[in-house]
């Protein structure tokens, strides 16, 4: 009896709980509850629930797992928890690959510049679809204002209105200018946040002004494009006070993973509100007559890019066809 205790214990003790804070597709760095960072690899085949389309990554930075020590001496990771969310898209927009750039975040950033590289809002809409998606809560951070005369700093006003109007806090910043990131590191210390974005906008240049001493690669942007290298390869999470800061790879398009067309326009704040005001309940908001939705367009009352992103999403082959 007392030998049975003895190795119901032992059991119990070789595996310990974990998170992965980075993850390169071979192996995964776990930040033990301990406060050891193991490296790990994956034990066999993982069950991953709730995923129906073919995902590249079964383990994403911010997962939490548990990790046992085997008698090589070799860390595994033997089991993945329930995620709490998590951001996906799709490779590129026709994709039938998807990916995960992180799991069980409080707050998601896009970053975005107007110029080198430039960021459409096309990009940022589908971000904040997901986000919504997911229940996500979404910010954006405008970055680079350094580089943009009054007229394209007046644009940024201008976006940052539309934005903050439909709920989603907006920030005007130079990473570079380390005393403009005092208020967000405030913001970042307490929660887990993720930046995503195209490459060269400045994801790592602002992690390293909130966190100094990480001194992580930045990279210049190619002379040709105005367009970033890629010089983040791998999702990786940063402490930042009690929280934890995820710095992503530049992401080139941002494809909607397993949406259906119906219901695409509850992730759009300002369509969920008119919800129910349609003449037809199963309003697709494209040509059917008594539409709230258009008539909010044409007064104005629904910026005119957000519409148009609806209706290429909707359009595109992005979604998940009820009929097909
Ligand atoms: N002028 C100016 N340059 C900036 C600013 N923020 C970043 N940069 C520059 O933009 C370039 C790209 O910055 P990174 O931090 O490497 O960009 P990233 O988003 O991490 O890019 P990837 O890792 O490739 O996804 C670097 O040369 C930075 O110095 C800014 O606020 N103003
Ligand atoms: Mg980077
Ligand atoms: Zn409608």
């Amino acid at each position: 009896m007392l030998c049975l205790l003895c190795s119901f214990v032992a059991g119990m003790m070789s595996s310990t709980a974990g998170t992965v804070i980075k993850s390169t597709g071979s192996w995964y760095l776990v930040y033990l509850d301990s406060g050891l960072s193991v490296e790990c690899r994956m034990k066999g085949q993982l069950r991953i629930k709730g995923l129906n389309t073919k995902n590249t990554n079964p383990l994403a930075v911010g997962d939490r797992v548990d990790v046992q020590l085997e008698r090589s001496g070799d860390y595994v990771i033997s089991r993945l928890y329930d995620r709490r969310n998590y951001i996906i898209r799709r490779s590129t927009k026709l994709s039938k690959q998807t990916h995960i750039i992180a799991a069980n975040i409080d707050r998601a950033y896009v970053m975005a510049t107007l110029i080198e590289p430039r960021t459409s809002t096309g990009f940022i809409d589908r971000f904040l679809v997901t986000a919504e998606a997911y229940s996500i809560p979404a910010s954006l951070i405008f970055n680079k204002r350094d580089l943009l005369d009054e007229e394209l700093c007046e644009y940024v006003e201008a976006l940052m209105q539309l934005y903050r109007g439909l709920g989603y806090p907006c920030w005007f910043i130079s990473a570079t200018d380390e005393k403009q990131v005092n208020e967000l590191r405030q913001e970042m210390s307490t929660q887990v946040s993720l930046i995503a974005g195209h490459s060269g906008v400045g994801k790592s240049t602002l992690i390293n002004a909130l966190r100094p001493d990480l001194d992580l690669r930045t990279g210049k942007l190619s002379e040709a494009h105005s367009k970033g290298m890629h010089t983040t390869t791998f999702a990786e999470m940063h402490r930042l006070g009690d929280g934890w800061i995820v710095d992503t790879p530049g992401i080139k398009e941002f494809g909607i993973v397993d949406l259906e067309r119906a219901e695409l326009s509850h992730f759009f704040p300002e369509m969920r509100e008119r919800f129910g005001q349609c003449r037809f309940n199963n309003c697709l908001h494209l040509n059917e007559p008594g539409c709230a939705v258009r008539d909010a367009v044409e007064n104005s009352e629904i910026a005119l890019t957000r519409y148009e992103c609806y209706l290429a999403i909707i359009n595109g082959d992005e979604l998940e066809k009820e009929y097909d």
